[in-house]
């Protein structure tokens, strides 16, 4: 470690999107530096470069605002990105807006301590480098600390295991290789109709299915690009009044209102309509009314029964125990039609679960698999996991990791008591992925940046909330999620993917309208919830 520290004014943690545009927003007035893990920019987009890896938005949404020439002279050649484009995207804006030369990259923040003496936090990253800082940005992502089980047995296997989020840059050579693929997420979902492509042989290990609909993915029209283009600040204000996301026609009425006949067909239209998400919204009720969501899961059920042949399969691949869209909706091309290629077979681990891994392959309770690649399309240790692999101390020698053991605490995801001038970007009890993560974690930058000018204009030095107002977001979060069916199902919404994991919902479904409606409404009422000295 470096004796004496560098001084900074922010401190920026992942240069990912949020990140990237924190740097580019905050360096114009204050001394500024970002962090970042990776050998690149980009956060989701470069580290999840598995073959299939696609955005669930339409692009012309999926993508800054922030910036008029940026937006016109973007071209987007899909109407949903694959992972190359979105990565090409964040390494054009860092090189646009000149960001790189406060980027640190290949250099993970190690730990973060808080000195009350001095307002500063204390900055210790994996290179040695120690940085002094008033205020930090945590764009760490929530969904960025990768989830690998730990079976027993994984240093036997000759053959080769990777992890979806840490994919090598080169392609993998799978001519000829059984790969097994654990996991049936949205990961799952779209990286195996490729690897089926690839392979020999692939077997699919699901523990509970999902639901899925087709992405409708084509390349873009020019029609769509200019149309957009021309009403980009308009379309813009449009998204920052829903989920960030203006393409899905909300439903006007409940299930119940319709006869079957109507029923069917608002969800043939919805199932290719092209928008993602639309069945979550197909009526009024879908996402608070059991019965009404039962409609949709039995609509998907027939689509899945309609596209595999084998009915055996078909039912397995249906899920049956939690409501549609209680677990993030899956997008996908051609993952069901999949299971109709003869090298494609599909395992229920729920039944039998897996054990362990071997020389050759892996173990469930009842069968044994060979297999020459194993895939982990295991998820993320979703929204508080980027934070508590971090070694975060605030005022008293309080650790982060302690304070949320019992499930995370925070006022608006934005701030957490007890660790002054740290603000977090998507943290948890944001509308995180509910909403549309680039439109949002701009947003929640600007609501950072005003309250870090008013701090500075005020001559602050330190800013924190209270557990009384933690308590008072964390009572609102409940009270909106349980007014859905969002809790229904053990899902990274509610960290029940993850064997252990205590706390309850994670995310903030009131929508993200009213989470900024009640963010805003703070600051203009004297920074009620916060206290600054
Ligand atoms: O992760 P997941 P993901 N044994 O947690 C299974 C975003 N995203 O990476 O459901 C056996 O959804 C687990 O089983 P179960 C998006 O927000 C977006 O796929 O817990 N299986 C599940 O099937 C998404 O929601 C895009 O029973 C085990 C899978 O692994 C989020 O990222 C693309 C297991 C994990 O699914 C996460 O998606 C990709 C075990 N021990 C991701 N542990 C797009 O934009 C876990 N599983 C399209």
């Amino acid at each position: 470690m470096a004796e004496n520290p560098e001084e900074f004014d922010i401190v920026v943690i992942g240069a990912g999107f949020s990140g990237l545009y924190a740097l580019h927003r905050l360096r114009k007035d204050y001394k500024t530096i970002c962090f970042e893990a990776g050998d690149g920019v980009g956060g989701t987009w470069y580290w999840n470069r598995y073959p299939g890896a696609r955005v669930d938005i339409q692009s012309v949404e999926y993508s800054y605002g922030f910036d008029e020439e940026l937006q016109q002279e973007w071209k987007w050649p899909e109407y949903f990105s694959a992972q190359p484009e979105l990565e090409e995207y964040a390494n054009h804006v860092a090189d646009r807006f000149e960001l790189r030369d406060n980027i640190r990259l290949s250099n993970a923040v190690e730990s973060l301590r808080f000195d009350k003496e001095t307002n500063r936090w204390h900055v210790q990253s994996e290179n040695g480098d120690y940085v002094l800082c008033k205020y930090i940005i945590a764009a760490t992502g929530s969904l960025s600390a990768p989830n690998m089980p730990d079976w027993p047995g994984r240093e036997k296997f000759r053959g080769e295991i990777y992890h979806t989020t840490q994919w090598p840059r080169e392609p993998i050579d799978l001519r000829n290789k059984r790969v097994g693929i654990i996991g049936t997420g949205s990961t799952g979902i779209q990286a195996a109709p490729l690897l089926a492509e690839k392979s020999k042989q692939l077997t699919v290990f699901q523990r509970t299915p999902a639901f899925s609909m087709p992405s409708g993915n084509r390349p873009t029209d020019e029609e769509h690009e200019r149309n957009w283009k021309e009403n980009y600040g308009e379309r813009r204000d449009k998204m920052l009044d829903t989920y960030g996301v203006s393409l899905i026609e909300y439903g006007t009425k409940s299930a119940h209102e319709c006869t079957p006949e109507e029923q069917h067909a608002i969800l043939e239209e919805g199932w290719t309509s092209k928008s993602a998400f639309q069945m979550m919204v197909a009526f009024t009720d879908v996402m608070t009314d059991r019965a009404a969501n039962e409609v949709v899961c039995e609509f998907v059920r027939s689509k899945i029964r309609e596209i595999v042949d084998d009915p055996a399969t078909a039912e397995l691949l249906c899920p049956t125990d939690y409501p549609i869209g209680a677990k993030r909706l899956c997008i996908d091309n051609g993952y069901f039609s999949m299971f109709n290629r003869d090298n494609v077979s599909l395992v229920d681990v729920k039944a039998a679960p897996i054990t362990e891994l071997t020389e050759t392959g892996l173990k469930t309770t009842d069968a044994s698999y060979d297999l020459d690649v194993i895939v982990m399309a295991t998820g993320f240790d979703a929204v508080t996991g980027a934070l508590t692999r971090i070694e975060v101390e605030g005022v008293d020698g309080l650790k982060l990791r302690d304070k949320w053991s019992e499930g995370p605490t925070s006022y608006f995801g934005f701030m957490v008591a007890g660790f002054p001038n740290l603000f977090m970007i998507h943290g948890p009890l944001t509308p995180a992925a509910l909403a549309q993560m680039i439109t949002a974690g701009e947003w929640q930058v600007d609501y950072a940046a005003r309250v870090i000018d008013d701090m500075e204009k005020d001559n602050y030095s330190c800013i924190d909330t209270t557990e009384e107002a933690e308590q008072s977001w964390a009572d609102e979060v409940n009270i909106a999620a349980s007014h859905t069916i969002f809790g229904q199902a053990n899902s990274w919404y509610n960290g029940k993917n993850i064997e252990g994991k205590k706390g309850g919902f994670m995310i903030y479904v009131g929508g993200f309208p009213r989470y900024r409606e009640l963010s805003e409404n703070a600051l203009n009422n004297n920074y009620k919830g916060f206290v600054r000295s």
